[in-house]
């Protein structure tokens, strides 16, 4: 029923697709509105770009959204999602080699919004795996490291996580506490020992790519769950989240655990290690949360027509709730084409990383300000999980936060504007 997207496929830098000459429509003529994608963006897509996206839209709609439910209700995260979606050839999508698809940032971005209009958790760790783990160790991994883990971890045998954040130093990462020194026993080995907390799904992940300073320098360690010795690395959940509960969080303890030499990335020292990483995936959750945004959307206008008060009158038809609407509908039209914009300059190596914080802060305020304004037209009904408005707008706040705080970006992009350091 789904059709695998093709691996080794050659990288789009191919102009979209123009699937009408300019001038064949007369100006008498008006061109259908489509409240779905308003400002035609499937127009900016080449034909693999759609197929792929019409994959995983399908495998999402199909698969995933009838887990959605009780996986937020018991704080689950099915562990199959991910091996389902190596088959599909979705993971790591934008990498090129190592069994991986190699597709175009673009049709990277379409499969992260197709997730995301299930649910943000679920994008979660399918970005945790793709752009976090798997991009990293494909930027930075040695050979070895990429050739025997980057296959198994595309076909979602190997989950992966993400280890910047600790428990004192969030939004600050370089003030990291977490350290590694030459193993005292173990020739060949570091010794890594400190915390990271928020760490999506690190307590079911085999691969954890963990940030500490060797020598007071940041540096990158791969450490692999099954070579670890007992009481050198657990895993603990973060339970009762009220945000993004189908998927799992946790921390990352160390306890001088030993890492192989060759699990450390060779070449990168600093936060550019961590924040080219994060590039990519500040990118997806740009895409990702206009889907979520687009799925509040299209919930909100189904119950506004059918919903009736006042002479039988359906709510749609108050002028009120068709503001609400054609609100979020324009921010999700722009959100989609800032997206796209920011993903072609990225393949063409014309993005700057402050285009990506201005689309990933743009698109995670604006998707919750208007989810949170949807959420209104539901009424009392908004309170029933069963309406998924709610599930999307608690899902939005944690995307708000995450990779950076909306207020962290802003001044990502204040220093840019004006040359002045506001964060200190
Ligand atoms: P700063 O002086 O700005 O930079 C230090 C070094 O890093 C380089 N750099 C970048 N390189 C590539 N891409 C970027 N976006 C970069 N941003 C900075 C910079 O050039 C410099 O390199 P070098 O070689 O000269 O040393 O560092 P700072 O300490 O002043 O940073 C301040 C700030 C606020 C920008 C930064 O710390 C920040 O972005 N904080 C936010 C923290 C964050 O985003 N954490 C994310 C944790 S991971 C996560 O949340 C995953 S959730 C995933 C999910 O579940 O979906
Ligand atoms: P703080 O840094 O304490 O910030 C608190 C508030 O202060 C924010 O509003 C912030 O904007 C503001 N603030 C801080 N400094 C300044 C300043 N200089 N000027 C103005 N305002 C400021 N991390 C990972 O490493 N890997 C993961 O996989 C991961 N997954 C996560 C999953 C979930 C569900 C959550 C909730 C978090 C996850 N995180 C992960 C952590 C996340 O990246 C951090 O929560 C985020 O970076 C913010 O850090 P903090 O929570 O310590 O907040």
């Amino acid at each position: 029923m789904f059709r695998p997207i093709c691996r080794h496929v050659a990288r789009q830098f191919i102009a979209p697709v123009r699937s009408a000459a300019i001038g064949t429509r007369s100006m008498h003529t008006p061109v259908p509105f489509d409240w779905a994608d308003p400002l035609n963006a499937k127009n900016l897509f080449t034909e693999e770009e759609i197929a792929i996206s019409e994959t995983a839209e399908a495998y999402c709609q199909e698969r995933m959204l009838p887990r959605v439910l009780e996986a937020y209700r018991n704080e689950n995260f099915d562990r199959k999602i991910i091996e389902e979606m190596g088959e599909l050839g979705l993971l790591g999508a934008s990498i090129q080699g190592y069994e991986c698809a190699g597709v175009s940032s673009v049709a990277a971005g379409l499969i992260t919004r197709a997730v995301e209009r299930v649910d943000s958790g679920y994008r979660s760790g399918y970005s945790v795996q793709s752009s976090l783990a798997m991009g990293g160790i494909d930027d930075f991994g040695t050979e070895e490291l990429k050739e025997r883990l980057l296959p198994r971890m595309a076909k979602g045998e190997l989950l992966g996580c993400f280890g910047l954040t600790e428990p004192n130093h969030g939004s600050d990462p370089g003030s990291m506490e977490t350290t590694a020194k030459p193993h005292p026993t173990k020739n060949g080995y570091y010794s890594l020992s400190g915390s990271k907390t928020w760490i999506t799904n690190s307590p079911i992940a085999d691969v954890l790519l963990v940030w500490a300073k060797l020598d007071g320098k940041i540096r990158g360690f791969v450490i692999e769950r099954d070579q670890c010795p007992p009481g050198t690395l657990e895993t603990p959940p973060i339970k009762n989240k009220n945000g993004l509960r189908a998927s799992l969080t946790g921390m990352i303890q160390l306890d001088n655990c030993p890492v192989p030499e060759a699990n450390m990335f060779p070449d990168i020292v600093g936060l550019r290690g961590p924040f080219s990483c994060l590039n990519s995936a500040r990118y997806g959750i740009a895409w990702g949360t206009m889907g979520a945004l687009e799925d509040c959307i299209s919930r909100t206008r189904e119950y506004a027509l059918d919903r009736k008060q006042f002479k039988g009158n359906p709510i749609a038809k108050y002028q009120l709730v068709q503001k609400k609407l054609a609100d979020a509908t324009t921010d999700a039209a722009y959100g989609i084409m800032a997206a796209v914009q920011v993903g072609r300059l990225k393949d063409e190596g014309k993005a700057a990383p402050e285009m990506i914080s201005m689309i990933k802060r743009q698109n995670c305020d604006r998707a919750l300000v208007n989810a949170r304004t949807l959420q209104e037209v539901f009424g009392g009904n908004a309170v029933s999980d069963e309406y998924g408005i709610g599930r999307h707008v608690a899902n939005l706040f944690v995307t708000q936060t995450y990779e950076g705080q909306s207020d962290i970006h802003a001044l990502i992009l204040g220093r840019a504007i004006t040359g002045f350091q506001a964060f200190c």
